[in-house]
């Protein structure tokens, strides 16, 4: 379960930049975060939100690139983050303090907490293939107190969560969407019927075929 998110949500993040997460990839999230927000093109906003994400890559992924490789695979990301899964110090100190900065950016008005436009803005700049459905059902479990806002901590557990927990039951599993171990299954508001037409069993033959 851990794997299979940990796969998809880099196949999303690398969807452009052939596979592999690399510096180029990271101005690119940077530039489309920036416009999704409505920062213009070469602003000092747009600069300063490029430069945010070129140091996520240096600090944070940078330093587990094999030498003479361009970027990160999606096995040698794999594997850095099931590492911090199993290490929660290392996660505090790497992934925790990432999903800080994350959150900085992603509140773009500065009132401390993510509203549902910010949430779509910085997720998009990430992962520019989900749509707008798959971020607000992602929102929509994310802000478990349904106040229509993020909190720094729904924001930065979720993100912490989505790449880290086990938890079958971590509201974070939905950081990207319905997750993806869970997609081919009956949708609940699908689910069968506890009961069929006039209270009939719902194993009850209402047709038979000759
Ligand atoms: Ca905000
Ligand atoms: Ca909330």
């Amino acid at each position: 379960m851990l794997t299979a998110k940990i796969e998809y949500g880099f196949d999303q993040l690398a969807a452009r930049s052939g596979g592999v997460l690399d510096g180029p990839s990271h101005v690119a999230m940077g530039r489309r975060a920036a416009a999704a927000i409505g920062y213009s093109l070469g602003s000092p906003d747009e600069g300063r939100m490029i430069e945010a994400y070129l140091n996520v890559w240096t600090a944070v992924h940078l330093p587990h690139v094999p030498p003479g490789a361009r970027g990160l695979t999606k096995k040698e990301f794999v594997e850095s983050n099931l590492a911090l899964s199993d290490d929660p110090v290392a996660r505090e100190a790497t992934l925790g303090r990432l999903a800080e900065t994350f959150f900085e950016l992603a509140d773009a008005d500065q009132d401390g907490m993510v509203n549902g436009a910010e949430f779509w803005a910085f997720q998009h700049g990430h992962f520019p293939d989900l749509g707008r459905a798959d971020l607000a059902e992602a929102f929509a479990h994310l802000d478990e107190d349904e106040d229509g806002f993020l909190s720094r901590e729904q924001f930065i557990s979720g993100i912490v969560e989505y790449w880290t927990s086990r938890d079958p039951a971590a509201p974070g599993n939905w950081w990207l969407g319905r997750p993806v171990y869970e997609r081919g299954k009956m949708a609940s508001w699908i689910a069968p019927p506890m009961k069929g037409i006039n209270d009939k069993p719902v194993d009850y033959q209402y047709v038979h075929l000759a």
